[in-house]
């Protein structure tokens, strides 16, 4: 399925039905009592997240979404029917923007925001009699709906992101940790859009972790990918930085650790903030046991080499990721467990 996460929509609200006139008839009253009723509110347009939904797809294929207006009041002291509300199911984590100003955000299942509302129904002249007026002529109109335009931006809600160069092992490693089934191949950029993977530690927790494209040199320049999707990891607890120990292309590890913390700090300085979890993949490898030694002495500090192909050091990851997220929660510095841990 296509995955869209930017998308403009416009929504309409409808108007409300106007109050009636009307007075009761009898052949010995020339004005009988009033007897107009009230108008029917307009359908407003609400948004809904659903964790069911997880692209932006069907708003950007439909783009507007109108509700209906409200039928007008009637003699005898009918009121008019009030139009359904249009419901607009959204992922969770849809931000809205109404020009550059963000307006909501709904950031967990069931969220609803009524994004216009629609116009009340007006009142009947049936609502304006009283002691003093016994007939009286007034009524109102109904409310006007609204128009209003959006700019929707869907940020996944994980707690962990998967950060690394392309071909690092992100898909694989997701694969293997979670049900998720991302596309995996030799070559660069398979990945092309966020993917999402529920992790269990074994013993009845889950933590969500999200796989987005690789990062290149260049990239907040736009090279590769660029860093679009690095909105997708903004509002994780902590980030996964995978290393490829051995790349085929000979380059050193360490450095390639260092080329994406100056793109992510280049994009955004509290990203690079966020605590990492710095893990070298393909122990699997001839040679690794080497690079990971050079690895680790040029960050100074041991580092967690794993294998997402045979499932080496992932027992040790998962529990690494779970210690971080309770870290993560409490607002600490993520020193995770193991000595894994570190600050990019
Ligand atoms: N030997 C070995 N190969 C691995 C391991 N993990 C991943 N690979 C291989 O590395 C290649 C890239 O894996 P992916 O999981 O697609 O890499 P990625 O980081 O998601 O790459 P992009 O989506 O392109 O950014 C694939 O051919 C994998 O089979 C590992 O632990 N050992
Ligand atoms: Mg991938």
């Amino acid at each position: 399925m296509e995955f869209v996460d930017e998308t403009r929509v416009m929504v309409r609200s409808g108007k409300g039905g106007d109050g009636a006139v009307a007075f009761r008839r009898e052949r010995n009253l020339p004005l009988g009592g009033p007897t107009g009723g009230d108008g029917g509110n307009g359908g407003s347009v609400v948004f809904v997240a659903d964790r069911n939904a997880d692209t932006l797809l069907p708003i950007a294929r439909t783009q507007q979404y109108a509700a209906g207006s409200g039928e007008p009041g009637k003699g005898n002291r009918r009121h008019g029917a009030s139009a359904p509300d249009v419901l607009v199911a959204v992922p969770v984590g849809t931000v809205f923007h109404e020009g550059e100003t963000p307006v909501a955000d709904l950031d967990r299942d069931g969220a609803r925001w009524v994004a216009a509302e629609g116009g009340r129904g007006g009142r009947g002249n049936a609502s304006f009699a009283s002691a003093v007026n016994r007939s009286p002529r007034e009524f109102t109109y109904g409310g006007e709906g609204r128009e209003r335009r959006f700019r929707l931006e869907l940020k996944l809600i994980a707690d962990a992101g998967l950060l690394g160069l392309p071909n690092a092992g992100k898909s694989t490693l997701l694969s293997r940790l979670s049900a998720a089934r991302p596309k995996i191949a030799e070559y660069p950029f398979t990945t092309l859009h966020p993917q999402l993977g529920i992790v269990p530690n074994g013993f009845g927790r889950e933590l969500v972790l999200a796989d987005i494209p690789g990062i290149i040199a260049g990239a907040a320049e736009g090279a590769g990918m660029g860093l679009q999707f690095l909105r997708h990891v903004e509002r994780c607890g902590f980030l996964l930085h995978l290393v490829e120990l051995l790349p085929p292309d000979g380059s050193d590890p360490s450095v390639n650790h260092a080329i994406v913390n100056r793109e992510l700090a280049a994009h955004s300085p509290a990203l690079a903030a966020k605590p990492q979890i710095l893990v070298a993949n393909k122990t699997d490898l001839t040679g690794a046991e080497d690079a990971i030694a050079k690895f680790s002495a040029a960050a100074g500090k041991p580092i967690l080499g794993i294998s997402a192909a045979t499932g080496a050091g992932l027992r040790e990851l998962v529990s690494a990721m779970f210690a971080f997220r309770l870290e993560a929660r409490n607002g600490g510095e993520g020193k995770g467990a193991g000595g894994t841990g570190m600050r990019p």
